[in-house]
């Protein structure tokens, strides 16, 4: 018998029970693709690189994958419903407008990752598979979280085609901006009912074996103005950040409680994107028609003091409306865009970090206000 020795670094040996690589992919369920598609080329920057549709053998949906980077989202819609997976996305459009149902994430070992997340208490959606084309071999798996959102489980290292096999390459719609309005996924926010939070961090904790960030907004913060509490899990890695909101019970009705009526129970909240130029990013974006909240002008009066010099002068953040926060690691510039679809529910965050692995604590009384304008402007506060 040879005797194998293991070189594995101890501290990789013992760590992580659920590897992961990064987000493989937002996955949104909508009720017309082909718009969304020329929707996120046009006014996200982003490129069309994959599709399926009738036209290369899936004839119940269409999906679009839009990649900018590393950030991937994919957007699907029902052509004709037959199967279980059409009548499951017809709904969901219907109940929750338009949403993301999957917030995929790429591993090293899908069986593993399956295996692991089971046997820690995850609610299983689907059996680990292969799906296989000329490009090689995907194996995925997929696990249930918050409302109807699922967290399917990509290993694609046996692969190198545009997406998955079934998906055929695309021509982008429109030639992508030369200058990137984004590279990755920074994080990806849920918002559960109120005194769930603590039940869904522990989920990724014991699931995943993700660990609680520093930055959580507590009682203190939720009753004078924020009316929401929140914690962020992350992997060891930190490439993969998960904030889960709860609404709190305050003055006003939470931002929290606007979603949840509205999208029809817990969901996905706001995706944030990285940049290394929000400035350019936001430029771009607005002169594209993105609509992006507002803090008022007395924000910047005060913001050189205590959040000192960043790589953006303070009139081009007024102008633009961004905003900034310092913590003991660096800072961080960010705005937030207003809901994309009509329904209150999801938007986008642009995020520019400087050292700073926070989210924007410093601002959340300014952003929380900005977003309870437009509470009151829909008529929900
Ligand atoms: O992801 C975050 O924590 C920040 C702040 O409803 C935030 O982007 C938190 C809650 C919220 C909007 C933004
Ligand atoms: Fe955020």
């Amino acid at each position: 018998m040879t005797e194998t020795i293991d070189h594995t670094p101890s501290t990789a040996r013992e760590a992580d029970p659920f590897p992961v690589k990064g987000m493989d992919a937002v996955v949104f369920a909508v009720g017309n693709a082909k718009q969304a598609a020329h929707y996120y080329s046009t006014a996200f920057g982003m490129k069309l690189v994959a599709y399926s549709g009738p036209e290369n053998g899936s004839r119940e949906t269409a999906s679009y994958v839009l990649t900018n980077g590393s950030a991937r989202f994919v957007f699907t819609s029902v052509i004709k419903a037959s199967t279980d997976w059409g009548h499951f996305l017809d709904e969901h459009v219907a109940q929750h407008g338009d949403g993301v149902i999957d917030l995929a994430i790429e591993v090293p070992d899908a069986r593993a990752a399956y295996a692991h997340a089971v046997a820690q208490g995850a609610t299983g959606l689907v059996e680990p598979y292969e799906l296989k084309d000329e490009h090689g071999t995907v194996v995925l798996a997929a696990i249930a979280t918050y409302g109807k959102t699922r967290h399917t489980l990509v290993d694609r290292s046996g692969y190198d085609g545009p997406y998955l096999p079934g998906y055929t390459a695309a021509a982008p719609i429109v030639e992508p901006p030369t200058k990137r309005t984004f590279q990755a996924i920074d994080h990806c926010v849920g918002n559960v009912e109120l005194g769930k939070m603590n039940e869904w961090v522990e989920f990724y904790n014991n699931v995943m074996g993700f660990t609680n960030m520093k930055e959580f907004v507590g009682d203190d913060i939720a009753t004078e103005y924020s009316a929401l509490m929140s914690k962020v899990v992350a992997d060891g890695t930190k490439k993969v950040k998960f904030p889960i909101n709860e609404p709190a019970i305050a003055k006003k009705k939470s931002q929290i409680d606007e979603y949840l009526e509205f999208y029809g129970g817990p969901g996905v909240q706001h995706i944030a994107l990285a940049t290394n130029d929000i400035v350019a990013t936001v430029r771009a974006m607005r002169a594209a028609g993105v609509e992006f909240l507002s803090v008022p002008d007395a924000y910047y009066d005060t913001l050189g003091e205590w959040v000192g010099d960043t790589r953006v002068p303070i009139d081009e953040l007024r102008e633009l409306k961004i905003l900034a926060d310092r913590d003991e690691d660096g800072y961080l510039l960010q705005i937030f865009t207003k809901p994309v679809q009509d329904r209150p529910t999801v938007f986008f965050e642009m995020i520019e970090r400087h050292g700073s692995m926070g989210f924007g604590k410093g601002n959340f009384k300014a952003l929380f206000e900005a977003i309870e304008r437009e509470q009151e402007k829909r008529g929900n506060l």
